[in-house]
Formats: structure tokens, sequence, C-alpha cells
């Protein structure tokens, strides 16, 4: 990628259907930035596989993911995709990383204390140096801007700390990357439980929306939406209520004080029944495009084949270059 553009570079891990919270929080800041970027968008599988995993599945997954993020709009050809296990130098750097983290920096993440609350029996330290696998991730590609939901902030700090803390022990080497948060949508909740973060990983499936839910489903879902008694459309009215208004904002593109103004005089189950309409049409080109590609392999495995090829080569120069600077010998010299 030699040219004057910046770098972009997202990851979501396929552990769950995606669901819009990944859209509204993530996703669709991809698809706005990916013209004006060098773009690098991953599928973190060893990211995913720090909570137990049917081996069949996430497989299966993998593909459905990579489906999906072209169903949204990322175009393979201006963009990268590619499967983050394809590309062995995540892992390399992450060691390397590794060695100048700190233990209490990885303990006070909120992250690994959710995970680690809601998975009491695999406890593994996997979950545990998580962050700097994603730090990895991030600087293997020198990213200028990684486009996540507001959980992810706590990470990408770190991520910054050890870039500077790398460049100034070693020598200036990786871009200090900012975090692109959506000013709304940033941290969508669950449908049944406002109080925590939708999640595409949760069991009870009423708590989410998926990106590929049929349309009676996804009426029912927000139907069934917790909210509060109250008569009018307010934003102030409760967690749950927000909640709504803030996914309608952002698949209407309209702002909160106009879906406010729109309902005045009329009832919740009015707002609830459009939610789910433009729900639904906003995730019918998405759902079309998928159901056309999912079956076509050959296509897929093209894809992710040219891909993965561009990341590797972006990769192992990083590598090659960090491998130098902390002083390890180079292979490359044995070649003669
Ligand atoms: P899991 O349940 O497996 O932890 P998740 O739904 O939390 O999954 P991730 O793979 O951790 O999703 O994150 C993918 C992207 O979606 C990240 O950029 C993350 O910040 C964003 N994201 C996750 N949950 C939300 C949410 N509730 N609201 C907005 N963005 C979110
Ligand atoms: N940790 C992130 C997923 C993730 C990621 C990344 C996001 C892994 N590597 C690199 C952005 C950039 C999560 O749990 N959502």
């Amino acid at each position: 990628m030699k040219n004057n553009k910046k770098t972009v570079l997202s990851g979501i891990q396929p552990s769950g259907e995606l669901c819009i919270a990944n859209y509204i929080g993530a996703m669709k800041n991809w698809i706005k930035i990916q013209e004006d970027y060098n773009s690098i968008f991953l599928i973190v599988d060893l990211h995913s596989i720090t909570v137990s995993q049917v081996p069949s599945e996430l497989r299966k997954r993998c593909y459905s993911y990579l489906c999906q993020y072209l169903a949204v709009g990322i175009d393979p050809e201006k963009s990268i995709i590619a499967i983050q296990s394809h590309i062995p130098e995540h892992l390399e750097l992450m060691w390397i990383l590794n060695t100048i983290t700190p233990l209490g920096d990885l303990s006070r993440m909120t992250q690994f204390k959710d995970k680690t609350k809601k998975n009491k029996e695999n406890i593994n330290s996997g979950l545990f140096t998580y962050p700097v696998l994603m730090a990895s991730d991030i600087l293997l590609y020198n990213a200028d801007l990684v486009p996540v939901g507001a959980d992810q902030k706590q990470h990408l700090e770190l991520t910054r700390n050890l870039a500077e803390k790398f460049n100034n022990k070693f020598s200036p080497t990786f871009s200090i990357p900012d975090p692109l948060i959506p000013e709304r949508g940033s941290r969508i909740m669950s449908l049944q439980d406002p109080n925590s973060k939708m999640s595409k990983s949760d069991a009870n499936l009423n708590n989410l929306i998926s990106l590929l839910d049929d349309p009676d489903l996804i009426v029912r879902k927000i139907k069934r939406a917790v909210t509060d008694s109250k008569s009018e459309i307010n934003y102030t009215n409760s967690k749950g209520l927000a909640n709504l208004i803030d996914i309608y904002s952002s698949f209407s593109e309209k702002s909160i004080d106009e879906i406010e103004q729109f309902y005045i005089g009329k009832q919740y189950s009015d707002f609830k029944s459009d939610l789910g309409q433009i729900i639904i049409e906003s995730l019918k080109p998405i759902q079309k495009k998928y159901s056309q590609i999912i079956k076509d392999k050959t296509y897929l495995d093209t894809i992710l084949k040219n891909n993965s090829s561009k990341a590797s080569q972006i990769a192992r120069k990083t590598i090659s270059k960090v491998y130098r600077k902390v002083g390890l010998v180079s292979k490359a010299r044995l070649i003669y």
C-alpha cells in the first residue's frame, strides 16, 4: 500500500452472530472511511478462542463473517479483509509486546474482568493477554485510526502506551493509533436488560438483533424490548427507551430531537413498530447480498487468499524491523 493515505484497522471476533451493536458501534464507520484510508478489517479468530468454541462452528462462522463484512459494504478491492490466524506475524509481535506489557495494566482491563465473571470455568491466560494480541493487530500495520465501540477504549489506550513505550525504549517504529468511536451508538444496550451492553455472544438471543435475523423475529424482539410505563417518547424516560431511540437514530440518520418531535402524541407501540420496520429495511440489502455470496466458497477463498497475502507483506516488514530493533539475529543474513 504505497500511497499517502493513513491506515485504518479494526477487527471483530467470530464469537456469535454479528449483531446490530457491532454494526452501529464499529462496522458503519468502517464503510464510511474505507475510501479515504488504507483499510484492514480482520476476523480475529485467535481472539475468539479465549472462550470455549465448537471447532466446526467457528470455521463456518469465519466464512459467515467474511460474507457479512462484504454484505455491509466492505469492498475487497479497496480494503484488506483477512482472517487473523492466516498471518502468523500477529503472534510474533504479540510475544515482543508481552515483554514490555506490565501485568498490572492487564489486570485492570474491564473486558477481562467481565469475561472472567461470565466464564468462571475457563479463566485462561489467553483471556488475560488478549489486549496484547489486539495491540499487535493494530501496531503490525501501523494503523493510525481504529474504529470501535466505546468498550474498546481501554484496550486502545494500552495499545498507545505500548507503542510509545517501544518507540522510546528502542527507536521510533510504531504510529500511535487513535480510536474512532461514534458519537451516538458507541454503547448499544441489551434489549431485555438495558443496564448491560448488547453482546453478540449473549446466550439469550432476545437481548440482541443479529444482522441475519428475519423480519418477524426483529418485530418480536423490538416489541418485547424493555422500556418503561411512561407515555411520551422522551430520551430521558428510561435507559431502555433511550437505547431504542439510539438504535432508531443510527439506522434512520435522524437526530434524537427529530425523533422525539415526530412521536409527540403517539404511542410507544407506534414507535416500536416503526423502529422494527426501519431495522428490517436497513438489513434487507445486507441479507440479500449475504445470501447471494455465502455459497460461493471459491469466490470467498479467492478473497481470503489475495487479501491475506497483501496483509502478510506489510506484516513481514514490520516484524523484521521489530526483531532487528530488539536485537534478534536476522535469519535473512544466513541465506547466501
Ligand atoms: P462478545 O459478546 O463475543 O464479546 P461483542 O458483541 O462484545 O462480542 P466484539 O467482537 O467484542 O463484540 O466487538 C466487535 C466490535 O463491536 C468492537 O468494535 C466493539 O467495540 C463493538 N461493540 C461491541 N458491543 C457493542 C455495543 N454494545 N455497542 C456498540 N459497539 C459495540
Ligand atoms: N478486542 C476487540 C476485537 C479486536 C480488535 C482488534 C478491534 C481484536 N483485535 C484490533 C480493533 C482492532 C473486541 O473485543 N471487540
